[in-house]
């Protein structure tokens, strides 16, 4: 690490370095280094090249993002950019082949991996949505796709057909269900592309671990993970808030009894971001809000059963049965949303 740590910071000032946070895709490190006016904490973070294949694209989305927040007096939250190594790189490439980069690390900040009541699904998509709103007039095509196809529906279950080919025998044979209930599904990848709505800025991963909440006041004070910012479709967005927040269990519980679309958290969540974002949708985005949650949690299901069947090679994994379990669970989540979006509108 002295050797990484060193690109950023006079290393004499080390203090510590610690593991942190829950993510899937990324490492991340908290790292206390002492200079001049006392100790203080960064985040260190190693960007997961084998997803994000070309690491600079992912780093001037952030800065072009960064630097389009910043000039807008009226965003309320704060905005996460980059820490230059000391020669001025956004990235630093080390000797095994790593990417490495720092944020400032926001202090007496919490984040949750799960939403605990609707005042915070509130708060966290009126935190997407502030950041939507913020990038409303921002020229999406500015930004390059970080993960070619990342949210494009038909491409993922074409994917998964190929993998249909090629997966491994018993594992096929172990999700003979969930392939099945995926297929059958699948005409909404079909609708959701027919709907050509407008290419906007979206972050693309809205979990609500990707907001970091105020310690005391519990209000939102900063949208982070801005490695998927790219051009996109609103849906994805609030697809992904719908398919994360509104979960009563977690992506990897077991137990699908308590796998179910919570109404209240739906309610909340869709008042926080159209609290923000209600007058600057069209009449189609604005209609096929609802649809994004059931578009997302079956794409979801796609790619975890895709992992699954070509030997867990995306997601980190914690046992040999962990992507199947994921796409049960997203599966279960589908169906609740189904059933609850069929009742009403927002
Ligand atoms: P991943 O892509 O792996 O999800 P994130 O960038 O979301 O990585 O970071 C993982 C976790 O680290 C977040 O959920 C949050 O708890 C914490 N975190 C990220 N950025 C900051 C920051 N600037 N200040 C404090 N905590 C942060
Ligand atoms: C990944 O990085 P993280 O854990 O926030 C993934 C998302 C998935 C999510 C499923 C770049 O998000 O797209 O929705 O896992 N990010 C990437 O939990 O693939
Ligand atoms: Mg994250």
């Amino acid at each position: 690490m002295k050797e990484i740590i060193s690109q950023f910071f006079d290393y004499s000032g080390f203090v510590r370095c610690q593991p942190f946070g829950s993510g899937h895709i990324n490492d991340t490190f908290r790292l206390d280094v002492r200079s001049e006016e006392g100790s203080r904490p960064w985040l260190l973070q190693r960007l997961n090249h084998q997803v994000f294949r070309q690491p600079d694209v992912v780093m001037e989305n952030i800065r072009l993002v960064g630097e389009y927040l910043s000039a807008q007096p009226a965003y309320p939250l704060l905005v996460l950019s980059p820490v230059p190594t000391l020669d001025g790189r956004l990235l630093h490439r080390d000797d095994a082949g790593n990417y490495w980069r720092v944020f400032p690390f926001f202090e007496n900040t919490i984040s949750f991996d799960r939403v605990e009541t609707p005042e915070q699904a509130f708060e966290a998509a009126r935190a997407f949505g502030c950041f939507s709103r913020a990038l409303n007039g921002m020229d999406a095509s500015r930004l390059r796709p970080t993960i070619p196809g990342f949210h494009d529906g038909l491409r993922r279950l074409a994917y998964f057909r190929e993998v249909l080919e090629r997966a491994l025998p018993e594992r096929l044979s172990e999700a003979g269900e969930e392939v099945a209930g995926i297929l059958a599904e699948s005409s909404i990848f079909e609708e959701v592309d027919q709907l050509r709505l407008p290419l906007r800025a979206i972050h693309h991963d809205t979990k609500i671990n990707n907001v970091l909440f105020d310690a005391t006041t519990r209000k939102a004070v900063c949208v982070i993970d801005l490695d998927t910012v790219m051009p996109g479709i609103i849906l994805s967005d609030f697809g992904d808030m719908m398919r994360t927040f509104t979960n009563a269990a977690g992506e990897d519980e077991q137990d699908l009894s308590k796998v179910f679309m919570q109404e209240d958290v739906y309610q909340a969540l869709s008042e926080g971001f159209l609290s923000e974002m209600a007058d600057l949708l069209t009449p189609a985005e604005r209609e096929q809000l609802p649809r994004g949650g059931l578009w997302l949690t079956l794409m979801q299901a796609v790619r975890f059963l895709a992992d699954y069947l070509e030997g867990d090679v995306y997601y980190k994994t914690a046992y040999a049965g962990h992507n199947l379990v994921r796409t049960r669970n997203q599966l279960a989540l589908f169906r609740s949303m189904k059933k609850g979006i069929k009742h009403r509108d927002i």
